[in-house]
């Protein structure tokens, strides 16, 4: 297990809401941040501030090696061949829409374009708008037991193009086995997009191991500051695509009448950059492997084994999700609207999600709830967390006289 002296890095923590120690278990929303990335984000401004990729005096070479040093700690991080394969973008919701956009180029008349029936509206609706474009079909796989179904997989691969399937469910936590789906897929001529935005932060991802086409993810949900987005896409894949933004920095040579592009992966990254979310996402980087993904994801392996044989217990309470999951644990308590739970565990000090979680066709149509509660967990919270969630369910049960 992880030590709890790890939650003095956090300064939000140390806060008391409602005169009550505040429990932060809404993670897949975002993250909180540690004092060494805020650190690192005021260090930049104070001593290094300037534009990068254009100052030829000391700060601005200072500027842009830390930026650069910040790609080569992503390139690293998520095992890309090289830092021209990390295209920094806001979230991962701009970066999946950038792929629709992009890539989607390729796409034509009646071609097929896979995605799961558990999918973020970020990975769903980015694909809804290049089907209609492109007056292309959109497919989906069905799920059985809270995972995706291979033999559906299998079917709905025929002549599809493209897939796209999260990594990590935001509702119901499912690890998808995309390394068997991205095989699947290229044995059948489709590309495939991961979307990492609830994986990256929590587990070891290799790209290289993968074999993905793209991945997304976003820093605000590891540690890093909002605004900070990755695309990574293999090298071969991102030369042949073209630019969605014209601007400063992405061109070679510029004519009154064209352009040549800049390398990869200048050639995406138009217009002045988010510096300082790039060196906050590298010191989030140093953060997360000084204590190793491989015990992160452990610890919060635990951590929801613990939730979920505590919500077993409960009487009236209904869990949605696989066993073996990530650390997010959905929940309703019989008689009680997810929004009223969230009110409550409010009060009690304890942040947590209640809705659809921006995946209503899941939540609506799947798992057929008007709205779920849910808990998410990440590297500093620990089993008394879960502990004062599940007091906070007792005392709420009692108040609706059960
Ligand atoms: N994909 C998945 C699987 C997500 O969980 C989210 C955000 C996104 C994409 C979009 O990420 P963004 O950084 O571009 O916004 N999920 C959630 C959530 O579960 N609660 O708030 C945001």
């Amino acid at each position: 297990m992880i030590s709890k002296r790890i939650k003095e890095d956090f300064p939000i923590l140390k806060r008391k809401i409602n005169g009550k120690r505040f429990i932060y278990l809404d993670n897949a929303a975002t993250s909180q941040k540690p004092i060494q990335v805020i650190n690192a984000i005021t260090t930049f401004y104070k001593f290094y501030n300037a534009n990068i990729h254009r100052g030829i005096y000391k700060v601005a070479e200072e500027a842009t090696e830390m930026y650069e040093n910040s790609k080569e700690k992503v390139k690293e991080f998520i095992n890309a061949r090289g830092k021209e394969e990390i295209i920094y973008v806001r979230n991962t919701t701009e970066a999946i829409n950038f792929v629709a956009i992009s890539f989607g180029e390729k796409i034509k008349k009646d071609e097929k374009i896979v995605v799961s029936k558990m999918e973020h509206h970020s990975n769903l609706v980015p694909w809804q708008l290049l089907a209609k474009r492109k007056k292309a079909k959109l497919e989906f796989v069905e799920l059985k037991d809270f995972e995706i179904d291979i033999s559906d997989f299998e079917k709905k691969i025929k002549g599809a193009k493209l897939v796209a399937i999260t990594h990590v469910s935001n509702v119901l936590g499912t690890i998808n086995d995309v390394k068997t789906l991205a095989k699947i897929a290229h044995e059948n001529g489709a590309y495939f997009l991961v979307d990492g935005a609830q994986s990256v932060p929590h587990m070891k991802v290799d790209v290289k191991k993968l074999d993905c086409d793209f991945l997304a993810f976003s820093g605000h949900k590891m540690l890093a500051p909002f605004g900070i987005g990755v695309l990574y896409g293999k090298r071969e894949i991102l030369e042949e695509m073209q630019p969605i933004l014209g601007g400063g920095d992405m061109i070679k040579e510029c004519n009154f009448l064209g352009c040549s592009w800049n390398d990869l992966p200048y050639k995406f990254e138009a217009g002045t950059q988010n510096v300082e979310g790039a060196i906050g996402l590298s010191a989030a980087i140093d953060y997360l492997r000084k204590i190793g993904m491989e015990k992160i994801q452990k610890h919060e392996e635990e951590l929801t084994k613990y939730a979920l044989k505590l919500l077993e217990e409960e009487t009236g309470v209904e869990t949605y999700g696989p066993k073996k999951r990530s650390g997010i644990v959905a929940f309703n308590i019989k008689g009680i609207h997810a929004h009223d739970v969230a009110s409550f565990f409010d009060k009690e000090g304890i942040a947590i999600r209640a809705g659809h979680h921006c995946a209503m066709p899941l939540v609506r149509k799947v798992l057929k709830r008007d709205a779920v509660a849910r808990m998410s967990f990440y590297l500093y919270n620990f089993k008394e967390d879960i502990d004062a969630a599940v007091e906070a369910i007792r005392k709420l049960k009692k108040e609706f006289g059960e």
